[in-house]
């Protein structure tokens, strides 16, 4: 810590069970989209910062893959691990649930919670999904009494309401210290990294029922040329009848994927972008450590 030093910046985890908006809040909330979002549960597989730089204070967001209780696959197992380390050496953790719905999955987030020595602050979610506000009001207390948070703080990620008021209250609880990143600086993550999560993303969009989770992406080049950015991406599967799923009749899914991943990324890098996407077959790789690694998401 620089001793004169009048900015506040720290990290803040945010944690909750899958699908309640972690990935949503933490876009939001750095005003860029570095985190995938979907529909279904287990989008985010990693640990994501996110960096938001004001005049006098720096958050570091860490966007974490949900908590979940289904470990079957060691892919599984190991994202739920990396949610947990997330909340080593922060200052502050945000745990989110949906306003009006606390369920099995939210009580085993707060069991992780139980030695966490920093300030935990509530997020109720989805507000806007709320018909009858004074529901929410009595619903509140029922939370409150779950665990001593700091504060809670009923809100939308997606609509934008009180999370300045949620932002304040982080701020006041950052230690006095330097930017721990640059000015500029929006994530940890790699441009490939970020462009390999816009392309799984569409797969969680076109791929139904236990598809995406057996999918993977790899970005196996990445050339930016003169006039535009080639990409050329492999989409993991692990089973050969997988592979008919993806491409589709015709080729119609993977063309499909392909065209609304590249909007995706063009909107991303800010450029055109050429992507061609394979798609290859590794038996079981959701239990191979070998080829977890290779995508990063071992840990
Ligand atoms: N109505 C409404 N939907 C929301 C809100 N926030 C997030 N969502 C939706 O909830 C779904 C899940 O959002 P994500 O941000 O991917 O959730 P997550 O917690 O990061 O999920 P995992 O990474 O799978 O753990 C998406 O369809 C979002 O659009 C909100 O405030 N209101
Ligand atoms: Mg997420």
């Amino acid at each position: 810590m620089t001793e004169h030093s009048t900015t506040r910046c720290g990290y803040v985890a945010i944690v909750g069970r899958p699908n309640v908006g972690k990935s949503t809040l933490m876009n939001h909330l750095i005003g860029f989209k570095v985190s995938a979002i979907a529909n279904k549960p287990q989008t985010t597989r990693h640990n994501i910062r996110g960096i938001l730089t004001e005049q006098d204070y720096q958050l570091v967001f860490v966007d974490t893959p949900g908590i979940h209780r289904t470990s079957k696959s060691l892919l599984n197992k190991t994202i739920n691990m990396e949610a947990v380390a997330a909340l080593e050496g922060v200052d502050a953790v945000v745990m989110i649930v949906e306003a009006m719905k606390w369920v099995d999955e939210d009580s085993l987030v707060l069991q992780r919670l139980a030695h966490v020595k920093c300030p935990v602050f509530l997020v109720a979610n989805k507000v806007d999904r709320v018909e009858k506000k004074e529901k929410l009001l009595n619903w509140l207390p029922d939370v409150l009494a779950k665990y001593p948070f700091r504060e809670i703080f009923p809100l939308s990620a997606t609509k934008g309401t009180n999370t300045e008021q949620l932002k304040a209250a982080l701020v006041k609880v950052m230690p006095q210290q330097d930017w721990i990143y640059a000015e500029d600086d929006v994530t940890d993550q790699s441009t490939r990294f970020i462009c390999g999560e816009l392309i799984r993303e569409q797969l969680m969009v076109y791929l139904h029922q236990e598809m995406p989770y057996s999918t993977a992406v790899e970005i196996e080049t990445f050339e930016e040329k003169p006039r535009l950015t080639e990409i050329n991406a492999v989409i993991w599967v692990s089973r050969d009848n997988q592979k008919g799923i993806v491409i589709g009749n015709k080729g119609e899914t993977l063309k499909r994927i392909g065209s609304s991943a590249r909007i995706a990324l063009e909107a991303f890098l800010e450029r055109k972008v050429m992507l061609k996407l394979w798609v290859r077959v590794e038996e079981n790789w959701e239990n191979s450590p070998r080829h977890l690694q290779s995508l990063g998401i071992s840990n």
